[in-house]
């Protein structure tokens, strides 16, 4: 590896490997996220290379109940990916050797875990490097053999939404490496979706264009006012044709009150996958759709490469894409309800949440205020929080309101400043809103000028 990667994560990265070296069976734990699943695949496909045994267990966030069974579990070794920042204390405390790659905000300092983490380096774990960047860095370390899975991990950026404002950092090292060896390939972008034009524009949500996504009237409507006749795809329109669609769309989106920030987010590069031919965000999405339908496994085993599993989470994600749409279309026909500083719906009889989060924040919700989902569908209800760059600069920060919202409210949270989640018992629901709403509020006040 060269010198473009800052000497303490060699360090780390090489101690890893070291630590791989000595061990034959390996217990992998990682998110149930399109970044989660692609760093486990990496980092089971990288120890299966190595003729190593494993285990993958998929969590849906990192807790208490959780990291009992993995200080119970009698492995020699365990690797921890795209998780973990907030119990390093724990791990460390562990008899077990444990490597750490995650990219979550620092909690307490490593004194014997092998912990590898862009914040450690100065380098900005929310946008800069993810899970599945650390889990291919580690890759690397290993083999340099295993460059060949870098599409996967760009797939885990795109997943985390790493490469919205262009690929920087540890992500910046991955793309150009890989560009080189003809594993990933950057296009220009367009509002309109890839693939079938009809289907895309249908199903799609991200832009979510009002009148148009879920709607198949919207979308025969929108094809014909850009002249385009039956089954197109983008790569199939002349220049003309694709302007002209992606201007109609543009004009839509203004309408409904997408910010330009937003906009040109919308219409952001694509990375082209020529191994997997298929795109990074596509990727990520039918890995991310296993997650989501409980199927995490088929995701790591997708993300290794398996054909069939690639097949199969394909399915999950068509069948997943038209539930959040149709769910999308009801929030926005009266499901947003409006705090002080706060905007959340209720998501119990649709559940993907953090997506329909996203969406809600980027093309639908009132822009000054954080957007929250929940979840309660079962006892303890899930937390899903975005916010914006914007919100961020005001002083928002989701990690530690979540975190503190969750807690007085009787249960957990954290995440990113960006974006965080957390549990709370369902009972409770009201509480927490209400400390949220007026944690935020303290948050923005605290930074405004005097
Ligand atoms: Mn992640």
């Amino acid at each position: 590896m060269d010198g473009g990667l800052p000497s303490k994560l060699l360090e780390s990265l090489s101690d890893a490997a070291g630590i791989v070296r000595r061990h034959d069976f390996f217990h992998i734990y990682s998110h149930y996220d399109a970044d989660g699943l692609a760093a486990a695949g990496i980092v089971a496909k990288a120890l299966a290379r190595e003729g190593k045994e494993l285990e993958v267990t998929i969590f849906p966030t990192l807790v208490d109940e959780f990291m009992k069974r993995i200080e119970a579990a009698d492995t020699d070794c365990v690797i921890v990916t795209d998780l973990g920042a907030s119990y390093i204390g724990r791990f460390d405390a562990m008899k077990s050797d444990v490597i750490v790659l995650d990219h979550h905000t620092l909690g307490d300092w490593a004194e014997r875990v092998c912990y590898a983490n862009p914040h450690l380096y100065g380098i900005d774990g929310m946008s800069s490097g993810c899970g599945a960047t650390m889990a291919f860095l580690f890759a690397i370390a290993l083999n340099e053999a295993n460059w060949d899975l870098s599409p996967v991990a760009m797939a885990g950026i795109a997943g985390d939404r790493q490469h919205l404002d262009g690929v920087s950092g540890l992500n910046a090292y991955l793309l150009e490496g890989a560009e080189k060896r003809g594993l990933i390939e950057e296009r220009p972008g367009s509002l309109a979706p890839a693939g079938n034009l009809a289907t895309g524009l249908f199903v799609g949500t991200d832009p979510y264009i009002r009148g148009v996504s879920g709607s198949a009237e919207g979308t025969a409507a929108l094809l014909a006012d850009a002249g385009i006749k039956g089954e197109g795809t983008l790569d199939g329109l002349t220049a003309e044709e694709a302007s002209r669609l992606s201007s109609l769309i543009a004009v839509k989106l203004i309408t409904q009150g997408v910010s330009r920030e937003k906009l040109e987010e919308a219409a952001r590069a694509r990375y082209r996958l020529p191994t997997w031919n298929t795109d990074a965000e596509a990727l990520a999405e039918i890995i991310n759709a296993c997650g989501r339908c409980n199927a995490a496994g088929v995701g790591v085993a997708a993300a290794m490469g398996d054909k069939q599993c690639l097949a199969t989470a394909g399915e999950y994600d068509a069948s997943s894409r038209k539930a959040v749409v149709d769910a999308i279309s009801a929030i926005d026909a009266d499901g947003l309800r409006q705090m002080e500083h706060i905007q959340w719906f209720d998501s119990s009889d649709s559940g993907f949440t953090g997506v329909i989060c996203g969406v809600v924040m980027n093309y639908l919700g009132d822009p000054a205020k954080p957007t929250v989902g929940i979840n309660g569908a079962e006892d303890t209800a899930k937390i899903s929080s975005r916010g914006t760059l914007s919100q961020l600069g005001r002083g928002v920060d989701l990690a530690d309101a979540l975190k503190r919202a969750c807690a007085a409210a009787g249960g957990e949270g954290g995440g990113h400043r960006i974006a965080a989640g957390g549990s709370v018992p369902k009972a409770n629901r009201d509480v927490f809103l209400g400390f949220l709403d007026k944690i935020v509020g303290e948050q923005i006040v605290a930074r405004s000028p005097l």
